[in-house]
C-alpha cells in the first residue's frame, strides 16, 4: 500500500463523470450495525450499533475505544429511559500480535439502583450533580482488565450519568456528561452513557424502494435517518503501551507491533427465568452480538448466517471468507445496474476479492496488516500512525492514512468508503491493470456528516439529544438553542452576554457582532431563538 497510490486512484476516479439513470441498492445493504440480524434486533440493550478505534487527536500517545449500544433510542423515552443492560457483559477485545485470539480484554458491568422505590419518577427534581438527591434511577458499572487469565479491576461504582431529559430536569447536562469521565489506574480514561448516535446514514431512502436520493450519492441530497436520536455508548482511552504487545508506546508504522485488531462483543446469561414480576439470569455468558468493521454483518454476511455470526469468533473466520471474496453486493452491482466490477471467487481461489480480504480480514499491507496475521474480521488499528490535522472523511480511500480502513474515527463516511471499496474502487491498487467502472468511486448515500458537533477530547461523542427537545425523526428535526444564562438581562454586561451574543450571531439571529451589552437587539434574538423549530 502506498500513498501517492492510493492518491492518484482517487484522483483518477474522481476527474471521471459517471451516469447512471437510476440506482438503487439491496435492502439488507446499510445501517452499520443497527437491527442487523434477526435474534440481535429483538434485544437491544446487546445490540452493537458501531464500534470507533483511533488514536486520540489530542493525546496521541493514547487511543480511544468506543461502542454504542441500543439504536434508534429516542430522547424522550420516558419514565423508564433508556439504559444498559444490568445482565449484559459488554467487552472491547484486543488482538496485539495477529492470531485472531484477544490479548487484552476490558470488560464493563452495569448495576442500577433505585433511590425511591415509591415514585414512578426517574427524577423529582432538577438533576444538578451526579449525587444529587432528586435523582431516583441511576446506573453505575465495574471495569475490568482481563490479560492471560488474569483479571484487574480498574474500577467499581464509576457513574454513568443521567440521561438528558430535558431543560428542567437536566439544566446542564454537558457537566453531568463530564463529571462522569473517570480517570483509570495507569492513566486512561472512561465514560459509559447516553450520547448522540455519531452514526450518519440515509437509512429512510435506502430502505424505500432502496433508493439514493440524488444519484449517484456523492453530492449530498441524503437525509440522516438517525438524525436526533441517541444511543448508549461505552468509551476507553487508553496509553498505547497498555495495548501493544510489547507494553511500549510503538512510533514507528512499521514496527512489529503496531497495529492491533479490535472488536466488541455483548453477552448476556445462558438461562433466563421468569416469575410475576420480576425474572433472573444465570449460567455462563453467551456472546450474542459481536462487531470489528462496520457494515460488515450487513454488506458481507447472508441473512441465513447474521445471528451466527454474532456469535461467532474471529479466530472461527474462515467459514465467512468466501462471502468477503465473493461478496453478494458486488453481484447486485454489476446484475442490477451494470456496474463492472472486479473479478471475484470463492476464498483462495487467486481470482477472488484481495481488495476486500485486505480490507476486511487481514489489514492493507504496510499499514494495517500485522506481521503473521491470521485472517479474521476486526477492525485493525496502527497505533504509530499519528492523528490527521486535516482529516479526510473518506479515510484511506481519501488519501488520509489516519482514517478508515485504519481503525475508524467517528466522522468517517463508512458507508461511502464500503460502497466505493466493494465496488472496486480501491482494486487498482492490488491489480493496477484493472480499470474501475467510474461509478465505483462516486457512489454514496448523500449522507456527508454527523448531525451534531462532536467534542474536541473525550469521549469526543456529541452530547446526548435532550428529551423535552428532541423530536422524531421524519416530523422536525431538533435544533439546538443558545443557552440563556440564569443573570442575562436587559442592561447587564460581561463575558457571558459575549458568549450568548456569539451563540445568536452565529445562527443569524443577531445581526451584529458580539457587544457584550445587553440590550434591545439581544432581547429580540433570543425571543426568535425560542420560537425557531
Ligand atoms: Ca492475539
Ligand atoms: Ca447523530
Ligand atoms: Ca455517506
Amino acid at each position: 500500500m502506498n500513498k501517492s497510490g492510493l492518491l492518484k486512484v482517487a484522483a483518477a476516479a474522481a476527474t471521471t463523470a459517471g451516469l447512471v439513470s437510476s440506482l438503487v441498492l439491496p435492502s439488507h445493504v446499510l445501517g452499520s450495525s443497527h437491527r442487523e440480524a434477526p435474534l440481535i434486533s429483538a434485544d437491544p440493550q446487546a445490540d452493537l450499533t458501531d464500534l470507533y478505534a483511533f488514536v486520540s487527536p489530542d493525546r496521541p500517545d493514547t487511543v480511544t475505544l468506543i461502542m454504542s449500544v441500543n439504536p434508534f433510542e429516542s430522547a424522550y423515552g420516558g419514565p423508564n429511559y433508556h439504559s444498559f443492560g444490568d445482565d449484559v457483559l459488554y467487552e472491547f477485545k484486543v488482538d496485539n500480535n495477529g492470531d485472531a485470539l484477544p490479548d487484552v480484554t476490558y470488560q464493563y458491568e452495569f448495576k442500577t439502583t433505585v433511590q425511591n422505590p415509591n415514585t414512578f419518577l426517574y427524577n423529582v427534581g432538577p438533576i444538578n450533580s451526579l449525587t444529587d438527591s432528586n435523582w431516583n434511577v441511576r446506573q453505575t458499572y465495574t471495569l475490568r482488565k482481563v490479560v492471560g487469565g488474569t483479571t484487574t479491576v480498574l474500577g467499581t461504582d464509576l457513574p454513568v450519568p443521567p440521561v438528558n431529559i430535558g431543560k428542567k430536569s437536566t439544566p446542564n447536562y454537558p457537566a453531568l456528561a463530564s463529571a462522569a469521565v473517570r480517570s483509570l489506574p495507569g492513566g486512561g480514561l472512561s465514560f459509559a452513557g447516553q450520547t448522540d448516535d455519531a452514526f450518519f446514514v440515509d437509512l429512510g431512502a435506502i430502505f424505500d424502494l432502496l433508493t439514493i436520493r440524488k444519484l449517484p450519492g456523492n453530492k449530498g441530497g441524503g437525509v440522516d435517518g438517525l438524525a436526533g436520536y441517541n444511543v448508549h455508548s461505552i468509551a476507553l482511552q487508553l496509553p498505547i503501551s497498555e495495548v501493544t504487545k510489547t507494553g511500549t508506546r510503538i512510533t514507528d508504522p512499521k514496527a512489529d507491533g503496531a497495529v492491533v485488531g479490535v472488536w466488541a462483543t455483548a453477552s448476556r446469561k445462558a438461562t433466563r427465568v421468569l416469575s410475576a414480576g420480576s425474572s433472573s439470569s444465570s449460567g455462563e455468558w453467551i456472546q450474542v452480538s459481536r462487531l470489528g468493521h462496520p457494515l460488515v454483518n450487513e454488506v458481507v454476511i447472508p441473512r441465513g448466517m447474521k445471528d451466527k455470526f454474532n456469535s461467532s469468533k474471529p479466530a472461527d473466520d474462515a467459514q465467512f471468507a468466501n462471502h468477503v471474496t465473493d461478496p453478494e453486493l458486488a453481484k447486485l452491482f454489476n446484475a442490477l445496474y451494470g456496474i463492472k466490477v472486479p473479478p471475484q471467487a470463492p476464498f483462495g481461489d487467486p481470482k477472488g476479492r484481495d481488495d476486500l480480504v485486505a480490507i476486511f480480514l487481514t489489514g492493507l499491507k504496510d499499514l494495517t496488516q500485522p506481521v503473521g496475521v491470521k485472517p479474521s474480521e476486526q477492525l485493525r488499528l496502527n497505533v504509530a500512525v499519528a492523528p490527521a490535522s486535516k482529516p479526510n472523511s473518506l479515510g484511506v480511500a481519501g488519501g488520509d492514512t489516519a482514517g478508515f480502513p485504519n481503525g475508524r474515527r467517528l466522522a468517517d463516511d463508512v458507508t461511502d468508503i464500503a460502497l466505493k471499496a466493494v465496488a472496486g474502487a480501491l482494486y487498482p491498487l492490488f491489480h493496477p491493470e484493472f480499470t474501475p467502472d467510474p461509478l465505483a468511486a462516486q457512489l454514496g448515500d448523500g449522507v456527508d456528516a454527523n448531525d451534531k458537533a462532536f467534542q474536541a477530547s473525550f469521549p469526543y461523542l456529541a452530547l446526548a439529544w435532550q428529551g423535552s427537545e428532541a423530536y422524531p425523526y421524519g416530523y422536525k428535526k431538533a435544533k439546538e438553542r443558545c443557552t440563556v444564562p440564569a443573570n442575562a438581562k436587559r442592561g447587564a454586561r460581561g463575558d457571558h452576554v459575549v458568549a450568548l451574543q456569539a451563540c445568536l450571531h452565529a445562527k443569524g439571529l443577531l445581526k451584529v457582532a458580539p457587544t457584550g451589552f445587553h440590550g434591545a437587539l439581544t432581547d429580540e434574538a433570543i425571543a426568535k431563538d425560542a420560537k425557531e423549530d
